[in-house]
Parts: C-alpha cells; sequence; structure tokens
C-alpha cells in the first residue's frame, strides 16, 4: 500500500481567473506527484510501511529530511486542493465562524491575519488555521513543507485551511504579487469543506 496523488476534485481550470489552470497542472500534476512518489521511497522498507500520513507527520524524527519536506508536501498539497472550490469565497457560518470571531473578533480581523501571516512568511512555506482541543483556532505559518502536526513546529494543531505561498503556487499568474495570490485565495476557499475539518479536529 503506497500513498496516490489524489485526483483534483474539480477541472483545473476551475479557479480561474483567481488561479490559472497551467499553474493548477504543473502543480498538481508535477510538484505534488513529485512528493508523492519522494514520499513513498522515503517509507518504502521502514516499519512506516502502511502507517498513515497523520500518523507518520505526528510521530516524525524531524531529522529525516526526505519524509519530513516529501510527507509535509503530501499532506500539504493533498489538504490545500480540498479546501478550494469554483464558486466558493465568502465567510464560514455555524460553529467555524464562531470560533473564528471569538478569536479574531470578526471574520474581516481574522483575514487580516490570516493573510499577513502568508505575505510575511519569508521564502517558502505555508499559512495555516489550525485548531486546538476545545475548538480554539489558531492562523499561522511554518517554513517549506512543515505544518503544525509535526513535533516541536512553533504552531501546533490540527490544520483545517491551508494556503501554499511557495513561489511555484502563484509565479505564473501573479509573478513577485503575492499579496494579490492571497488576496485571491479568499475567493476560492471552500468553507463548507473547511467547517467539515473543524467539525472532525475540535
Ligand atoms: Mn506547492
Amino acid at each position: 500500500m503506497s500513498f496516490e496523488l489524489p485526483n483534483l476534485p474539480y477541472a483545473y481550470d476551475a479557479l480561474e481567473p483567481h488561479i490559472d489552470a497551467r499553474t493548477m497542472e504543473i502543480h498538481h500534476g508535477k510538484h505534488h506527484a513529485g512528493y508523492t512518489a519522494k514520499l513513498n521511497a522515503a517509507v518504502e522498507g521502514t516499519t512506516l510501511e502502511g502507517k498513515s500520513i497523520t500518523e507518520i507527520l505526528k510521530n516524525l524524527d524531524m531529522s529525516n529530511g526526505a519524509l519530513r519536506n516529501n510527507g509535509g508536501g503530501y499532506y500539504n498539497h493533498n489538504l490545500f486542493w480540498e479546501v478550494m472550490a469554483p464558486n466558493a469565497g465568502g465567510s464560514p457560518s455555524g460553529e467555524l465562524s464562531a470560533a473564528i470571531e471569538k478569536a479574531y473578533g470578526s471574520f474581516e480581523q481574522f483575514k487580516d491575519a490570516f493573510s499577513n501571516a502568508a505575505a510575511t512568511q519569508f521564502g517558502s512555506g505555508w499559512a495555516w488555521l489550525c485548531v486546538h482541543k476545545g475548538g480554539v483556532v489558531e492562523v499561522c505559518s511554518t517554513p517549506n513543507q512543515d505544518n503544525p502536526l509535526m513535533p516541536g513546529v512553533s504552531c501546533q494543531g490540527t490544520p483545517i485551511l491551508g494556503l501554499d505561498v511557495w513561489e511555484h503556487a502563484y509565479y505564473l499568474n501573479y509573478q513577485n504579487r503575492r499579496p494579490d495570490y492571497i488576496n485571491a485565495f479568499f475567493s476560492v476557499i471552500n468553507w463548507d469543506k473547511v467547517s467539515e475539518f473543524y467539525a472532525e479536529a475540535k
């Protein structure tokens, strides 16, 4: 049983004009496929064979660079595709909306905090909304392919929303304008799916 590259839950051009088809095609078909293949190579023949990706990441030896980078890359992109959808955006409702307002005051203030985390992550990395025990939510960012499941990472919790701020995620369409890409991401966030992840994680 090895890890498989998931199919996108929509067409490559489904998120246009916010995220262009060519970026999606390369990002999924080359980058994510690469992490998947290298994760399988890192796990093959070890005691980790057959374990779930979350189990592997939660118990990760952070000095194992191949597993850290490719296991993180595999998991992070799986989440990234799921939290986007065409004709999405807007804001969450229900329990997740209440948790965001409790932590950040309002959706707009949360959006500012998340956008700031994504914009100020130096170099490659991810911005996250993650959930702590008791359902408290927190925004943070991590470098490279690290994520809040990994031991010792500065923000700990279950990620329910992630934004890839590696240049490969936006450079074709936005060049150096990362803030424009971050703003566009808010037009494709699938809050119904993020709310599902919140309900599972809290
Ligand atoms: Mn990426």
